[in-house]
């Protein structure tokens, strides 16, 4: 059987020999087991069984330990904080290792494979000293799907096996299919921070050095330093985005970081969408909308990754690999997002980085208008409105968010009360629109029509977001992100958007979903949104349904078919018609100033990208000089 890597220490007698029986006979899992206890040194090896006698004693440990605060507002529900320097996801510190750097393309880090094996075997080497290391078997994707999309992580922190716990299929179900001969891909991680006889722990373990590393040739991962979200949580990015995009590469599928939702229209007709948007930037919002148009019904399928395959129709059918939400909580409130509120309410929550209230609640910007008198802030000091203290003194925390901007809710999505019942067919759902998106505060329309699949792949390859809190590094510089996948991509860029447009070309035109591109967060000379956004958002979902159905009207302009003001149904909402405008309008001036930002993006991507995207290039600015 394969071996993912070489051990640097052989030891007559393995440690875990020692251990007690393993819950599996694969020989290939025991062995990698072995192998990662015996360079990395835990006190002891647990093997997750996703049990509930298994999560109460978790999340004890993580209160004694005081990584965790147990809420009294929520049943079941945990407030943690992290190291104030591992906050979101490390793009810098985030590796394609694939063995022939071409693969990784131009917007990846690229080491080689061998190279950084050497250097992070180095770090591990001892690095779960003094810690228990879990192995969670887990399962992204309904666990009777063809194949099971397996994994396995080894990790060295309980935040990362509860938060797995709520974020995937964890189980013994998993070893069963792995011993039955089922694929999986191998997921390391460890936080770097080795405990010294009697050293005591610090709530948040991490260091200060990050590896997030990819094997996408061998479908391994490899991460170190960090404990958050994204960084640590293998199953989510690492697994269902870079390793899977590999895979879906190779085997002629999508996948995607896209949320997925059922429209009903009043005449009970159906049609799933999905949706592509940059970290931060409304699927989860959008996934779960409570539509203010009469009328319309949205139910939840995910609101983070989509798996997008053919089926036997010839469609593309979407599912969701993940159990949970891992949702912003800055902005979620029960005006804006009242189904993430009562998803939340329902308890079994870890909150990370949110303020704590004095009477054991959570609470950060955007949850209500007004913040209560006072807070404990993300980095546990006291927080106040007016960032003084009852003397009026300045507090140390004064001018600053009570929560991390990047503060997120982890919760189970079956307490998504609109979760749609599709969510649990492992073939997913058709879908007949696909939405690409981003944050621009200028030129980018509120909503428009690509003209055509490939017309489709333009607006996805050319998404501009201006970056979020989401990761590491400065906030609100404008950059492109194809198909909202820029940090996720596990191959070369130009490679991924042939993908796509050989998916356009595996099926009858027909049958693909028509291609759509969003704006909610265009911004008036005072800096205010033209659009009012969340459940108004379902004015817009209308409007596509019309344009699916051929009863919705369109104005044709040089980047897409835009509503007219008339073509949105505007029932029940005051709207000033110029910001109506203003948010649909197409401006060429704007549009001739994107020209040569797109060129550069094309220049960068370089010559993989498909010819068929440069022509839609030209063809767009001759649209343009024309208009
Ligand atoms: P990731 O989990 O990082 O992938 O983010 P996401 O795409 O799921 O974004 P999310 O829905 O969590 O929204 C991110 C931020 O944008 C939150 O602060 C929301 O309140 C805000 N937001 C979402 N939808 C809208 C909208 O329609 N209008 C405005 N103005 N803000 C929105
Ligand atoms: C994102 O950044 O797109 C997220 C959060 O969904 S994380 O899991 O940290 O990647
Ligand atoms: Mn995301």
């Amino acid at each position: 059987p394969e071996r993912s890597w070489t051990p640097v220490r052989v030891t007559a007698r393995p440690r875990w020999a020692t251990l007690g029986p393993a819950p599996t006979h694969d020989p290939a899992l025991l062995r990698w087991v072995a192998e990662v206890a015996d360079l990395t040194r835990p006190d002891r090896v647990v093997w997750v069984d996703g049990s509930d006698r298994e999560w109460a004693e978790l999340t004890d440990r993580l209160v004694e330990a005081g990584t965790f605060t147990r809420l009294t507002a929520y049943p079941d529900s945990y407030r943690c904080v992290s190291d104030p320097g591992d906050v979101a996801r490390v793009e810098d510190r985030t590796f394609i290792c694939s063995p022939d750097r071409r693969d990784a393309g131009p917007t990846n880090n690229w080491v080689d494979p061998v190279a950084m094996k050497a250097t992070m075997t180095a770090l591990y080497d001892g690095s779960m000293r003094g810690r228990t290391m879990f192995v969670v078997p887990f399962c992204m994707g309904h666990w009777d799907a063809q194949p099971p999309m397996l994994g396995v992580e080894i990790t060295d922190t309980e935040y990362v096996v509860a938060s797995m716990r709520i974020m995937t299929r964890v189980g013994l179900r998993a070893l069963e299919l792995i011993d039955g001969g089922a694929p999986w891909v191998k997921a390391l991680h460890s936080v770097g921070a080795p405990l010294a006889p009697g050293e005591a722990d610090v709530p948040w373990p991490c260091n200060e050095v990050k590896y997030i590393s990819h094997f996408p040739a061998e479908r391994a991962i490899w991460s170190y330093g960090s404990g958050y979200g994204g960084n640590a949580l293998l199953g989510k990015k690492c697994y269902a985005l870079r390793i899977a995009s590999a895979i879906a590469r190779d085997e002629g599928w999508l996948a995607e970081h896209m949320l997925i939702l059922k429209l009903t229209s009043p005449q009970g007709r159906v049609h799933h969408l999905a949706a592509a948007f940059p970290s931060a930037c409304g699927k989860t919002n959008l996934a779960m909308l409570a539509p203010t148009v009469p009328g319309w019904t949205v139910e939840t399928l995910g609101d983070d990754i989509a798996w997008m395959r053919f089926g036997p129709d010839g469609r593309l059918w979407a599912s969701n690999p993940e159990y949970g939400l891992f949702g912003v909580a800055p902005g979620t409130g029960w005006r804006t997002n009242p189904n993430a509120m009562r998803a939340i309410a329902q308890g079994h929550t870890v909150f990370t980085n949110v303020a704590l209230t004095d009477d054991g609640g959570v609470w950060w910007e955007g949850m209500t208008d007004e913040p209560p008198a006072h807070l404990t802030d993300w980095r546990d000091r006291d927080w106040t409105p007016d960032g003084t203290d009852a003397d009026g003194r300045p507090l140390d925390s004064a001018g600053s968010p009570a929560a991390h901007p990047n503060s997120r809710f982890c919760t189970p999505i079956r307490q998504v009360p609109v979760l749609a019942p599709e969510y649990d067919s492992p073939e997913g759902v058709p879908i007949s629109a696909i939405l690409f998106g981003g944050r621009r505060r200028t030129t980018v329309p509120l909503v428009l029509q690509a003209r055509d699949w490939t017309h489709g792949v333009f607006l996805g390859a050319t998404i501009s977001s201006e970056t979020t809190a989401a990761a590491t590094g400065q906030v609100g510089v404008v950059r492109r992100d194809p198909m909202a996948m820029l940090p996720f991509l596990g191959y070369d860029a130009g490679d991924y958007l042939a993908h796509w447009l050989s998916i356009g070309a595996a099926t009858a035109p027909d049958l693909l979903p028509r291609v759509f591109h969003v704006n909610w967060f265009r911004r008036d000379a005072d800096g205010g949104f033209l659009w009012p956004g969340f459940g108004e958002n379902a004015r817009v979902l209308a409007w596509i349904v019309g344009r699916l159905e051929g009863t919705a009207g369109a104005v044709d302009t040089a980047v897409g078919a835009v509503p007219g003001p008339a073509d949105l149904d505007l029932t029940g909402i005051d709207l000033d018609p110029d910001r109506l405008a203003a948010a649909l309008a197409v401006d060429h001036d704007e549009w001739r100033a994107e020209l040569p930002l797109l060129r550069e993006w094309f220049d960068r991507l370089g010559p993989s990208v498909p010819a068929a995207l440069q022509q839609q290039l030209r063809a767009l600015a001759d649209r343009l000089e024309d208009g």
